[in-house]
């Protein structure tokens, strides 16, 4: 049995929480390959709302094992803060909840080093999450990380103390006047580590190997999105982990042909929180009313997010960099009302039309060129079935089906579960 892999075609906050899961109940295993609590995941279903960061979003479904794979960092407060939340609906962890080894853990100093570094960058800030994630990369690239399963050994806290006196010292450097009891938050992180001990730690690559010979169906779950890959994405105002296809296969220890499908998320418009260029970003009421229907603030940072049309140079870029089989629209229901709809198609580069992202894509160096569309008036959010698609719609959908080269399967009309309709 092979793998198949979910990811975000933009600039994250697709929905790909929720379309895990919905896909889960048709998977053994449910496996995050990157990224940490910088994710923010959001499923809802029976009229409740959910927001995982480092848990896998298979979670709350019965059988399903989640995996967090070697590729992600672990942030060991915030996971044991996401744990208690899922104490209260009765979810057993201790069963259905495997992490690796070879997971690297973000240290209280991490998150400090973040927020010293975004400080003295001033206005050329990457706008990161400040939870350490990229600080916690460069020590695993740079060889010094702590692992998880450096947990189990008798010399962890010594090296746990030579790697945070380290940071201190990087963190003087940085002169960012950043206050922060290391003490306390010490106190909070040993504590959160004796929780995440409770739990089972594997060899995942081996578990994963294993798990296919016997013919488990995988799930691979990704977080941020394309434009955010650290190789791929829009460098520097990108995450610090591979949130493209290869990830899976580095953050799971997955060989590229054990792939098959390849399930790419985007939303019918675009979105960015943080810095960073954006092409299609609009400044005006339809950027605005977007980002009120469509509720697009962080869900781990509560930050207001960017909106602006859909991108399809951009998107066809994710569609070839991941080898997308499938694709799943999100969020058509948040176009309704718009009288016309924008979708870009090429830019205006170096006096040249382009259909391809070049190396630069700050806002001096491109002009976006539209096609446009005629909006759908309906409301999508009750429908259950394609049939009942509007025309406009379907034209929208068959028009980004012909421009991407790729099937639109799923188009998700609401935020709930049952808000999903197959084609
Ligand atoms: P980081 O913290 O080092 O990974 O930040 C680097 C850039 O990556 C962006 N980033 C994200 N973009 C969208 N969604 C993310 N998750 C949260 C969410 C974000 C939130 O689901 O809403 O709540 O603000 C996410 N995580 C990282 C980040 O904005 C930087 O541009
Ligand atoms: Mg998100």
């Amino acid at each position: 049995m092979a793998v198949n892999l979910l990811l975000g075609l933009q600039w994250g906050d697709e929905g790909k929480g929720k379309i895990v899961d919905v896909l889960t109940k048709d998977y053994d295993i449910i496996a995050r390959f990157q990224g940490g609590p910088n994710a923010g995941h959001t499923l809802e279903f029976d009229g409740i709302k959910h927001v995982l960061h480092t848990i896998p979003s298979g979670i709350f479904h019965p059988n399903a094992i989640n995996l967090v794979g070697n590729g992600v960092v672990i942030d060991p407060v915030i996971f044991k803060r996401e744990l208690e939340n899922l104490e209260k609906y009765n979810v057993d962890y201790k069963t259905k909840l495997l992490i690796s080894r070879k997971a690297h853990l973000i240290l209280p100093t991490h998150r400090i080093l973040d927020a010293a570094s975004e400080a003295s960058k001033g206005k050329a800030k990457i706008g990161s999450t400040l939870k350490g994630i990229g600080p916690t990369y460069m020590d695993k690239t740079g060889r010094n990380g702590i692992r998880v399963g450096d947990l189990e050994l008798n010399d962890w806290k010594e090296r746990y103390r030579n790697l945070a006196d380290k940071h201190e010292a990087m963190i003087d450097f940085y002169d960012a006047k950043i206050e922060y009891n290391l003490k306390e938050l010490e106190d909070e992180f040993f504590a959160a580590v004796e929780m995440l001990k409770s739990l089972t730690f594997i060899d995942s690559e081996e578990y994963l190997y294993r798990a296919q010979k016997d013919g488990k169906k995988i799930l691979a779950e990704g977080a941020q999105g394309s434009l955010l890959d650290i190789d791929f994405g829009t460098y520097p105002f990108v995450t610090s982990s591979n949130t493209t296809a290869a990830g899976a296969c580095t953050g799971l220890g997955v060989a590229p042909n054990q792939i098959k499908e390849v399930f790419g998320i985007f939303k019918a418009y675009t979105t960015r929180v943080g810095s960073g260029p954006f092409p299609t970003e609009l400044f005006d009421e339809v950027g605005e009313t977007m980002g009120r229907v469509g509720h697009e603030f962080g869900a781990t940072t509560g930050r207001r997010r960017r909106c602006g049309w859909l991108d399809l140079v951009a998107l066809k870029y994710a569609v070839q960099v991941n080898g997308v089989t499938q694709l799943m629209m999100m969020k058509g229901d948040v176009l309704s009302g718009f009288k016309k709809l924008k979708v870009c198609t090429g830019y205006e580069y170096q006096g040249q039309t382009i259909n391809h992202l070049p190396y630069n894509i700050e806002p001096e160096n491109i002009t976006p060129i539209y096609t446009e569309m005629k909006g759908w008036k309906e409301d999508l959010t009750k429908m259950t079935d394609s049939s009942q698609f509007p025309k406009e719609l379907n034209d929208y959908i068959a028009f980004l089906e012909k421009e991407l080269e790729t099937p639109i399967t799923i188009v998700s009309v609401g935020p709930d579960r049952k808000q999903t309709i197959h084609r």
